[in-house]
């Protein structure tokens, strides 16, 4: 199978990360979705990555689908739990982390914008997501190792490609002093092969 994404999308590194961590062999095909003669749209009629392209052809997105069709497609390491509640948990904090990954992606994109076109409402309506959505994901973490049991979920995956995507694009953002169960989370999943190997590049 083939996946389909830049090197900077926080959304193209979770299912990056969840193909390393699952060893599922994959190739990997770099696209800028932004380039106006972008190849994505033959792939997604949204023009969006990460998109997975199947052995027959199949085009999976967007990275929720991927993650689930992965885990259901090796039983190496499961990152979604099948019990109910576990797994609502799981994809509970992932959407949590994905809403923060949005509102960052769409203040990113309207602060590229000539400043005259920026609009501040929009960017206020957008930082207060994001401030609140990691509120909320420092909260649900608490004190423990994980967000769920004793080992690594897709909810850390994904709350550690947030604050990667934090890192990379909003490098003034003081997150670590001001959730240090959140740095502690990161530290961690940051000493993994999968992580260091999807860092974030232009
Ligand atoms: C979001 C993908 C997305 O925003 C998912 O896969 O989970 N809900 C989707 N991708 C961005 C790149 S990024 O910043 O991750 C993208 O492809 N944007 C192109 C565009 O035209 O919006």
């Amino acid at each position: 199978m083939k996946l389909v994404t830049s090197l900077t999308s926080p959304f193209g590194r979770k299912a990056r990360i969840v193909l390393l961590e699952k060893k599922i062999p994959f190739q990997l095909q770099v696209e800028n979705p932004w380039l106006p003669d972008s190849t994505v749209p033959t792939f997604n009629p949204l023009g969006k990555v990460p998109v997975l392209v199947l052995e027959d052809g199949v085009s999976v997105f967007d990275s929720r689908v991927i993650v689930e069709y992965l885990d259901h497609v090796s039983p190496v390491g499961h990152l979604i739990p099948n019990e109910p509640k576990s797994r609502m948990v799981v994809r509970g904090v992932e959407a949590l982390a994905d809403g923060v990954t949005d509102a960052a992606v769409l203040v990113f994109m309207e602060k590229k914008r000539a400043p005259e076109q920026q609009s501040s409402d929009w960017l206020v309506l957008q930082e207060k997501a994001m401030f609140r959505g990691l509120e909320a994901l420092a909260e649900a973490l608490g004190e423990k190792p994980w967000y769920l049991g004793n080992s690594m979920t897709l909810a850390d995956v994904a709350c550690g490609c947030m604050l990667g995507y934090l890192d990379f694009r909003f490098s003034e953002i003081e997150w670590r002093s001001a959730h240090p169960n959140l740095a502690r989370l990161a530290a961690k999943l940051a000493t993994r092969a999968s992580f260091v190997e999807t860092v974030p590049i232009l």
